[in-house]
């Protein structure tokens, strides 16, 4: 191994960059080593160590600016840049409320191919979230250049999404050298090596372990519907008048946990239909949710959501809500109810050319965590198996996923829809799917919603061993 990659290692170790032992993660999970680098800045001696083996590594790639993913890998980006005489760009963490707002600063031109540094690799997501300012900005991404390596698959993640990873070091070449030094066992060592070589995957919790997690009851009314129920079926009604309305709602009714609806679409709503709406429910034993996806400031959609024709609140025990106003919004909706009513957080949409980005996704997700009292789940989608695994990992077990877009025998609609598999939907981590036109657009809506939720149950009952 090259001089310098040694001397980075026994340098980190004994800063206390690298420590062994036992760490719990910000996953949950426990990790026999720890890997800190921000306090390298101080470190100039190491500073400069790296910035030489930043620069051997980049020696062969093709790129016209580089940035460093702020905060630790930003100043090493910043002094590659100077060596190698190219140019640096980077990413504000928020954009700024006053001035350009500009998301990228420094100067680059469309089409320009951005390298992109980063102090580690665990499981990709950031690499992913960096790499897409990147392109929203017009720069082209190929290359990501990571200090050390401590993932089990980083580099068929990011190959996935057509990057490659070039690492300076491994976890290998660290235990090679700390143990060759007599600084590290040989069974703390072989701990640290079963650990890399193992799915950073989360042990996924199964349904009724979660229910027994769950305290918010308007989310356990859910998991037990569905379990009591035996159906991991939402039912879309998007249907235009009242009669076709409660006629497929009373044939699909005994295989669906929920029904969604868009109570606007009804053309000849009139003071009998939540009544009825209300017995039907009662009658087969399901829930009522209304998509109405609310976005406004708080003091508007709680006048949307309490009053107007509909008077939702008073009939939908759930509703949709785009985070798009901020986290005000849940208290304008669900803040001083006379009954307790939910949400489901719009985190990301099945339709094409969306504008929902990663970063929106991952600040959805962290308000809706904050507020598990009024916030049931999300409603989100994915590509493939592979991304809605990486989206329901970042979903804690006492919420649910509900997946819209999905359908049995189409692809999608012509108007934008893109559809997944049910088993896709299922086996990627969502709890539930919410079928709209496979359904009712069927001849025989109560027969296709049987099969439907035949097919989502089987998928339910493979990933929870029920
Ligand atoms: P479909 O007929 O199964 O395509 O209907 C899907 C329903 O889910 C429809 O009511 C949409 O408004 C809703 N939906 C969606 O399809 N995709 C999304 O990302 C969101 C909602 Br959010």
């Amino acid at each position: 191994m090259e001089n310098g990659k040694r001397t980075l290692i026994l340098d980190l170790h004994r800063i206390g960059a690298l420590k062994f032992g036992e760490f719990k993660l910000k996953s949950g999970v426990t990790s026999p080593f720890y890997i800190d680098l921000r306090s390298i800045v101080s470190y100039p001696e190491i500073i400069r160590n790296i910035v030489q083996l930043l620069k051997t590594t980049l020696a062969n790639k093709q790129f016209d600016v580089l940035t460093g993913i702020p905060y630790t890998a930003l100043p090493l980006a910043a002094q590659v840049s100077v060596e190698l005489d190219t140019p640096l760009v980077y990413q504000r963490k928020e954009v700024k409320a006053y001035g350009t707002g500009k998301l990228i600063e420094g100067h680059f031109e469309p089409g320009q191919t951005c390298l992109i540094i980063d102090d580690l690799i665990t499981t990709g997501e950031s690499k992913f979230e960096a790499a897409e300012g990147m392109e929203r900005a017009g720069l082209k991404v190929t290359d990501f250049v990571c200090l050390i390596d401590r993932s089990y698959n980083g580099s068929e993640i990011l190959a996935n999404k057509g990057y490659t990873l070039t690492a300076v070091i491994t976890v290998e070449d660290m235990l090679t050298v700390l143990g060759g030094e007599q600084l590290l066992d040989d069974t703390l060592a072989q701990k640290v090596r079963e650990f890399v070589n193992q799915p950073v995957e989360k042990p996924q919790l199964k349904f009724t372990d979660r229910l027994a997690a769950t305290t918010a009851p308007l989310t356990r009314k859910l998991m037990e519907t569905i379990l009591r129920k035996r159906s991991n079926l939402v039912l879309s009604l998007d249907v235009e008048d009242t009669a076709t309305f409660f006629d497929i709602l009373d044939q699909a009714g005994p295989e669906i946990f929920m029904v969604k609806t868009h109570v606007d679409i009804i053309k000849d709503f009139r003071g009998d239909f939540v009544p009825r709406l209300k017995a039907l429910a009662e009658k087969h034993d399901f829930i009522i949710f209304e998509d109405r996806k609310y976005a406004d400031i708080g003091s508007t959609v709680r006048k949307q959501f309490r009053s107007g024709v509909y008077k939702i609140a008073d009939w939908a025990e759930y509703v949709t809500v785009h985070m798009i106003a901020g986290e005000a919004i849940l208290d304008g909706l669900f803040g001083d109810l006379e009954r307790p009513r939910s949400g489901f957080l719009l985190a990301r949409m099945s339709a094409k050319g969306n504008l929902i980005s990663e970063t929106y996704t991952r600040q959805v997700l962290e308000i809706g965590k904050r507020r598990k009292e009024c916030v049931s789940g999300y409603i989100g989608h994915g590509h493939d198996v592979e991304d809605i695994k990486r989206f329901r990992n970042k979903i804690p077990p006492d919420q649910l996923l509900l997946m819209p877009g999905v359908n049995l025998d189409s692809q999608g609609d012509g108007l934008g829809q893109q559809y997944l598999t049910v088993e896709d939907a299922i086996t990627g981590g969502a709890d539930a799917i919410i079928v709209g036109r496979g359904i009712i657009a069927s001849e025989d809506p109560g027969a296709e919603a049987k099969r439907y939720r035949a097919a989502a149950w089987k998928a339910f009952e493979s990933i929870n061993n029920e």
